[in-house]
């Protein structure tokens, strides 16, 4: 049997989420090494893991992936969740880099100045009520299909309802306007895997408290 693919990262969820999110989605079981100190960092840079210097890492099939985006396309590319062709893959990929603009704002508001906050916060609703949610909504309903492209579930859908969680943990009334954006929310919840992987005790990371940003800033040595 191969081996189960090894993530590389903090305990948190930072950049590796969406690759855990993604692999328990297409039902891929994964292990973890935790990076716990600036000496495991360490560590994996000096024997020549990290191609970029820079985790996530994933070891998968034989390899060491490093890059978020080209792990991402790697394991949709695998289990059938990048469209059926180029058309599709293009669609897919536009859907995608959309939901990480904004999800590299959510991702970056823990590291803000706590009086620059607030002001990042309003532009996060601002930006996913008034620029990125409008969008995926009028995709749904321009084809009336069940996911975002195909008529059948790809990354792109993965990664917008783990993005649909963290707006609902920012502010439960963001969703409110977007019928279609919350009935994926269910549709994809509901599919057995990710059913699994909203289960309390999965590895799904909560969010980030202050003590586990004290130490992810420590590790990657974030001024
Ligand atoms: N473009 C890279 C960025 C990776 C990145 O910034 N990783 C951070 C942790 S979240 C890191 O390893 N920082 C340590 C360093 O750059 O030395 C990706 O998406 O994988």
């Amino acid at each position: 049997m191969a081996a189960k693919p090894k993530l590389h990262y903090f305990n948190a969820r930072g950049r590796m989420e969406c690759i855990r999110w993604l692999l328990a989605a297409a039902g891929e079981e994964f292990e973890e090494q935790f990076i716990e100190s600036p000496q495991d960092l360490e560590k994996l840079k000096n024997d020549g893991s990290l191609l970029f210097q820079q985790v996530p890492m994933v070891e998968i099939d034989g390899m060491k992936l490093a890059q978020t985006r080209a792990i991402l396309n790697y394991i949709a590319s695998k289990h059938n969740l990048y469209g059926k062709d180029l058309k599709e893959r293009a669609l897919i990929d536009m859907y995608s880099e959309g939901i990480a603009d904004l999800s590299e704002m959510i991702l970056q508001l823990p590291l803000c100045p706590p009086n620059e906050r607030g002001a990042k916060l309003a532009l996060i609703k601002e930006k996913a009520t008034g620029r990125y949610l409008p969008v995926f909504e009028k995709v749904l309903k321009s084809h009336g299909q069940d996911y975002l492209v195909g008529n059948k579930l790809s990354k792109a859908d993965i990664h917008l309802v783990e993005l649909l969680y963290y707006l609902d943990e920012i502010d439960s009334s963001l969703l409110a306007s977007f019928a279609l954006l919350k009935a994926l929310k269910t549709r994809v919840s509901n599919l057995p895997n990710v059913q699994k992987f909203l289960q309390p005790g999965s590895q799904r990371k909560p969010p980030l408290d202050e003590k586990t940003l004290e130490k992810a800033k420590k590790i990657f040595n974030i001024k």
